[in-house]
């Protein structure tokens, strides 16, 4: 374990760890390294997935707009390795990572992005409100919070059918929304399987989180007495321990848990970002701390993998992304007389 993986509330994992403990740590697990090398290519896919999607942006090919989620792969790659059939999961409109996480098809994710009809949803959900029910994806939702209801929703329904874990992402921006409170209120009285795992990217738009979050964001999980903890974003083994740990609370019926990944977008929020609001240096700071670069190290240096394998798996990935593109592309738009209503998710 290194002790990069340990982090205690409101330090940004770029900032000396203070080894000394603390209520806050979480050790990381230490997965095989056949687990370690899916979680490396599940990484690189996310991001390979998301360079692809912001040079078609870019070049027009992707109308609308996209929020890329580049430098956070480690949470949803960490939290949705440990998922299973019959759990779900909700995400945001930075969701194209939490997707591939739990298993979407990129093809269909691709062609999803360009509104294609072979897409993910039939080309009408786009970059922001993708659903897969097939892989337990129940929504990536525009309404900052939206992630939030719905996994507590889908929490109630797992408890009365006594299997399965919800798993809610959302933003720091969205601990001080109003059905934030309520959510977790009600998941905390009802003791739901729930795991709530806010990335605390440091912003919401252009507004610091720590500008609008007295008391920080644990404090608001703890006041339900649901137990809360936080992580290193930028490591996938620590996000996979803690997740290990709330997951298997849920499973064995003892209520909710919260996690807060600290982490960094390394892109804009979106289209008009001014990119006037960051720190000097603090991007630079964060990109040393690359989660695919750290993975790659564990790789190496814990694993004994070579840098030959490991960039193989890259090389791969930048093929197996090549074909995606091409493919999605050449799929057909939706006809304008489609009737949208037959769109429908199959399974419950
Ligand atoms: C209910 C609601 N209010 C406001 C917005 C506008 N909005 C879109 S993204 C965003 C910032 C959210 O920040 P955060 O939750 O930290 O997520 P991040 O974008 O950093 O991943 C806001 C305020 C919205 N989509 N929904
Ligand atoms: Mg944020």
């Amino acid at each position: 374990m290194s002790d990069s993986s340990i982090v205690t509330e409101g330090r940004a994992p770029g900032a000396a760890v203070d080894a000394s403990g603390g209520a806050e740590r979480v050790r990381a697990a230490n997965p095989d390294t056949a687990t370690l090398l899916d979680l490396y290519t599940v990484m690189a896919g996310i991001r390979r997935f998301e360079e692809v999607s912001q040079a078609l942006f870019r070049r027009g090919a992707i109308r609308g707009s996209i929020h890329l989620c580049m430098g956070q792969e480690a949470v949803s790659a960490g939290v949705c390795g440990l998922l299973g059939e019959g759990d779900k999961v909700t995400a945001t409109y930075r969701g194209h990572g939490h997707a591939l996480a739990v298993g979407v098809d990129p093809l269909g994710l691709m062609a999803e992005m360009l509104h294609k009809s072979t897409g993910t949803c039939g080309g009408r959900a786009g970059s922001m409100n993708v659903i897969d029910r097939d892989h337990g994806l129940l929504g990536c939702f525009g309404i900052v919070g939206g992630s939030i209801a719905t996994a507590v929703g889908a929490a109630l329904a797992l408890q009365r059918r006594g299997d399965g874990v919800a798993v809610a992402f959302f933003g720091d921006g969205a601990v001080n929304h109003a059905y934030f409170y309520e959510s977790l209120n009600f998941a905390a009285m009802r003791k739901l399987p729930v795991v709530f795992v806010c990335e605390n990217n440091l912003y919401g738009e252009f507004t610091p989180m720590a500008s609008v979050t007295p008391g920080g964001i644990l404090a608001r999980a703890r006041a339900f007495d649901i137990p809360a903890t936080s992580v290193d974003g930028q490591d996938v083994c620590a996000v996979r321990a803690a997740a290990d740990e709330a997951i298997t609370r849920a499973r064995e019926f003892k209520g909710p848990s919260f996690l807060e990944a600290l982490t960094y977008r390394f892109n804009d929020h979106a289209r008009g970002d001014p990119f006037d609001y960051r720190p000097e240096g603090e991007m630079q700071a964060w990109k040393a701390r690359d989660p695919l670069t750290i993975t790659r190290k564990q790789l190496r240096d814990r694993h004994g993998v070579s840098e030959e394998d490991l960039d193989q798996v890259i090389l791969q990935v930048r093929t197996r992304y090549e074909t995606i593109q091409r493919d999605a592309l050449a799929a057909p738009l939706p006809e304008p007389s489609d009737d949208w209503t037959e769109f429908k998710p199959t399974r419950n």
